[in-house]
């Protein structure tokens, strides 16, 4: 039996803007058990929850300062357990974020950490000492801006933080921090859980030599907070030590039955590509891995066949994950809105350009919605690297606002109290009671099952057909069926004359009228088809 995740579709929810349940303004666990019916309707298989742990929330709970309790925003451990039961009732699997390579500065073991240099806990974060002229050990930038290096007085050494000062790194060469970090996930293995979604997961290890990093070309902004750009970043993550923990790790779920582990390999461009096969090579390491690849302004055919291809190619035993859309990037109906006929035009192709790639699918709160970001004021926003360096960064507030249901109701449903991110009028009007019966929510439900039912899409391979842009075509097959997919990523409308009998079995803004296929402006298909279909632009 192939194993569950492999094909699966998981659902991301962002715990702070799904459901308030006790109406303080902020989601909680109660609440996402409340609406778990919305995502077993939709066809997910699985739930990966973004971080529900103690923490004082200053990146949103990427942040953690307890790692086996629930902060008190989102319930307690009986909330935790009775979602995992109900998810489970409803045949989803549950995921959990789990943010290892850094600590909040708030976590006792760091608290400890900063008072000497001969603590029990002295060696568990990056300390190092100062240059001769008091500058930071290395030219390493923080993720969110400035040094990632910040200053400790009781030390006189300096700290490293790939991200806020307020998220100490753990040094991961330290055994004892490898030991405590895998009791951690095994106290929620125990506890039922199926699996973790890694924060960062290329991060965990820094170079021990300390070296300065090579610079680089400047990249494009992904993320809405990325600074960094001016290097490359090759001592300070992704390092070589890194595999030998993700075996540990793999080793510990392999204890477990049907657990699944997904990496976010912090990486951009074609090396990200390539880390995600590395870490998920073979069957010792991560179940599978995603990027930030898919997640940019890039939307060409070239693009898409390049991220699948290489990994293809790459990692033919490696595992992907793809997804268009998280709680750190724009959404994709407003970050590939240049090349859309309309919102729902651009929600409905990202639907089927998604559902047809091999590996498994990742979405995001909202994007079953054909959600837009959200337009925020200054005084709205939440985000430290937005708050920090705007109007040059806009950060990740607009793509966290709450969960849209009713339109009418406070706050469209989401909380009785005054939400932590605005409800804004252009969100509230694609609610999920506003959906019509055959709007953007029916849409995913209609492709999510499509994908489910044809065994070319859940785990056929992958051959793709040479086309022009704006096109990017391919066929999956699998030993009972042959489908082929066709995307128009333009606004304009292309035609294609077909050798072979066909008919569109899924697809939208598509017709076939005898050898001639239309794809209007974002329209795709899938074509139904015995073998030897030949399709030209
Ligand atoms: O994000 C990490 C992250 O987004 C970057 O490493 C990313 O890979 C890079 O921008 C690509 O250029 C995770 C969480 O998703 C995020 O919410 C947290 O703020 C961050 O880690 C720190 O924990």
């Amino acid at each position: 039996m192939q194993e569950w995740w492999r094909s699966a579709v998981v659902y991301q929810v962002y715990p702070r803007s799904f459901q308030d349940d006790n109406g303080d303004g902020v989601g909680d666990l109660k609440g996402i058990t409340r609406r778990l019916d919305h995502i077993a309707e939709l066809g997910a298989d699985c739930i990966w929850l973004s971080p529900i742990f103690a923490s004082p929330q200053a990146d949103m709970g990427y942040d953690v300062s307890d790692y086996i309790s629930v902060d008190p925003l989102f319930g307690d451990l009986d909330d935790f357990d009775e979602l995992i039961q109900s998810a489970h009732d409803r045949g989803l699997k549950v995921i959990v974020d789990q943010v290892l390579s850094h600590t909040s500065e708030q976590h006792d073991w760091f608290k400890q950490s900063r008072v000497s240099r001969d603590n029990d806990k002295a060696d568990w974060y990056v300390w190092a000492d100062p240059l001769p002229d008091g500058s930071p050990p290395t030219n390493w930038h923080s993720h969110f801006g400035g040094p990632a290096w910040e200053f400790e007085p009781q030390r006189g050494q300096y700290f490293l933080h790939n991200f806020l000062a307020s998220q100490p790194d753990l040094n991961f060469h330290n055994p004892d921090v490898v030991d405590a970090i895998l009791e951690t996930c095994k106290f929620w293995l125990d506890r039922g859980l199926d699996g973790f979604r890694l924060d960062t997961v290329n991060y965990y290890f820094h170079d021990q030599k300390l070296r300065s990093n090579p610079p680089a070309q400047a990249k494009p902004q992904v993320m809405a907070t990325d600074l960094y750009g001016m290097q490359n970043n090759i001592y300070n993550k992704t390092r070589p030590e890194n595999i030998g923990f993700l075996e540990r790790l793999r080793a510990l779920t392999d204890q477990y039955s049907d657990i699944m582990m997904v990496g976010e390999v912090g990486e951009m461009g074609h090396r990200s590509i390539e880390i995600m096969g590395e870490y998920t090579a073979g069957t010792k390491r991560l179940h599978m891995a995603y990027s930030f690849a898919m997640l940019g302004p890039d939307f060409n055919a070239e693009h898409f066949q390049n991220c699948i291809q290489g990994f293809q190619r790459g990692a033919p035993d490696g595992h992907p994950y793809w997804s268009f859309s998280n709680h750190d990037v724009p959404r994709q109906v407003t970050r590939w809105s240049e090349y859309a006929v309309s919102e729902d035009a651009m929600a409905r192709f990202a639907c089927g350009m998604l559902m047809s790639f091999e590996g498994t699918i990742g979405i995001y709160q909202g994007e079953e919605l054909g959600q837009t970001e959200t337009e925020l004021e200054f005084a709205e926003l939440t985000d430290p690297p937005a708050i920090r360096y705007w109007p040059a960064v806009k950060g990740r507030d607009g793509c966290r606002t709450p969960m849209v249901w009713e339109k009418d109701a406070p706050n469209a449903g989401f909380s009785t109290g005054k939400p932590w991110l605005p409800v804004k009028a252009a969100q509230a009007a694609k609610a999920v009671d506003q959906q019509r019966p055959h709007g953007i929510l029916a849409f995913y439900k209609e492709t999510i099952a499509f994908r489910k039912a044809s065994a070319a899409l859940s785990h056929g391979t992958t051959a793709f057909i040479k086309m022009p842009e704006p096109i990017l075509a391919f066929t999956r097959t699998a030993a009972t069926e042959t489908l082929t997919c066709v995307f128009n990523l333009s606004p304009d409308t292309h035609t294609f004359s077909l050798k072979g009998e066909a008919q569109i079995a899924h697809g939208a803004a598509a017709g076939l009228d005898g050898a001639k296929l239309t794809l209007d402006g974002n329209g795709f298909a899938y074509l139904s088809h015995k073998s030897g279909l030949k399709i030209s632009a």
